[in-house]
């Protein structure tokens, strides 16, 4: 399986590719894992391929257009086999593989979980975003080590009640019974959206540390997705982008410019 092209991206409608990926969904997307990563990961468990275009050219027409972009943002899927569904939203994307590759449980009830899932990670991916700018600030680590990643424990016994954190996710993977988030036979979307918050953390050394050592759980999970086939080639092949967030791109892509400018 090749989940996509490595090397210089082209264009999908253009040039000599175009023919190879007529059949490919599109996904349209900065160079860096962020909201896209969740259907990428969606995508290789699948064992479906996908295309990724450069973004370049597609930035300007982002705020130009609203046929393509309604809502002005990336990602945007452009589904090519059936060659109706052309939708932004992650989740809006996220859902849309699940239901039609199978990765949304086996009945109502288990969809309604993963929905839960998905939703609960989202709220915490967007805590982690809030550290992330300021991981270099001790203050701020700790602080978010003693409220979105406290122990279940210490987490239950704050007095000042923060709200959901890792351990959460923690208790709901410790379930002996199944290997799957929610008892689920196979994996689905709700195990894709934990896998990829666990491991923004452990892409951050100021966190990683305490993620290994109080979620073994959800470490445990983390190893068993990674090897799921479509998932393991994914993630070892060269296409994974090594920016965590969109703003780590963009953040160097400004450095680049204003470099480029002071040189002139
Ligand atoms: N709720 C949307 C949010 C999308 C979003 O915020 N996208 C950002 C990148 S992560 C974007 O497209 N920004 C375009 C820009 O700022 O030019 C989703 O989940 O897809």
């Amino acid at each position: 399986m090749q989940p996509h092209q490595a090397g210089p991206h082209l264009v999908a409608q253009e040039g000599p590719f175009s023919a190879a990926t007529a059949s490919l969904p599109v996904l349209q997307y900065f160079p860096a894992r962020g909201r896209a990563e969740p259907t990428r990961l969606a995508l290789a468990l699948a064992q479906v391929e996908w295309f990724e275009p450069p973004v370049g050219p597609i930035l300007p027409l982002l705020r130009r257009q609203l046929d393509g972009w309604p809502f002005r943002q990336l990602p945007r899927f452009i589904d090519e086999r059936n060659g109706k569904v052309d939708i932004v939203q992650s989740m809006a994307i996220l859902r849309h593989i699940a239901r039609k590759f199978e990765l949304y449980g086996g009945d109502e009830q288990e969809a309604a979980f993963i929905d839960m899932v998905v939703d609960a990670a989202q709220e915490l991916r967007a805590q982690l975003k809030g550290v992330w700018w300021r991981r270099g600030d001790a203050g701020a680590v700790a602080d978010y080590a003693r409220t979105t990643l406290a122990r279940e424990a210490d987490l239950l016994a704050a007095s000042d009640q923060p709200g959901p954190g890792l351990a959460c996710l923690e208790r709901l993977a410790a379930d002996e019974e199944s290997p799957w988030l929610g008892g689920c036979g196979r994996p689905s979307v709700a195990d894709v959206c934990v896998f990829d918050l666990v491991d923004c953390h452990l892409a951050a050394p100021e966190l990683a540390g305490a993620v290994r050592e109080r979620f073994p759980a959800l470490m445990a999970h983390h190893r068993r997705f990674a090897a799921q086939p479509g998932v393991r080639e994914y993630l070892s092949s060269g296409n994974r982008h090594p920016h965590v967030f969109a703003d780590d791109w963009r953040a160097l892509q400004a450095e680049g410019a204003a470099g480029e400018e002071a040189r002139k």
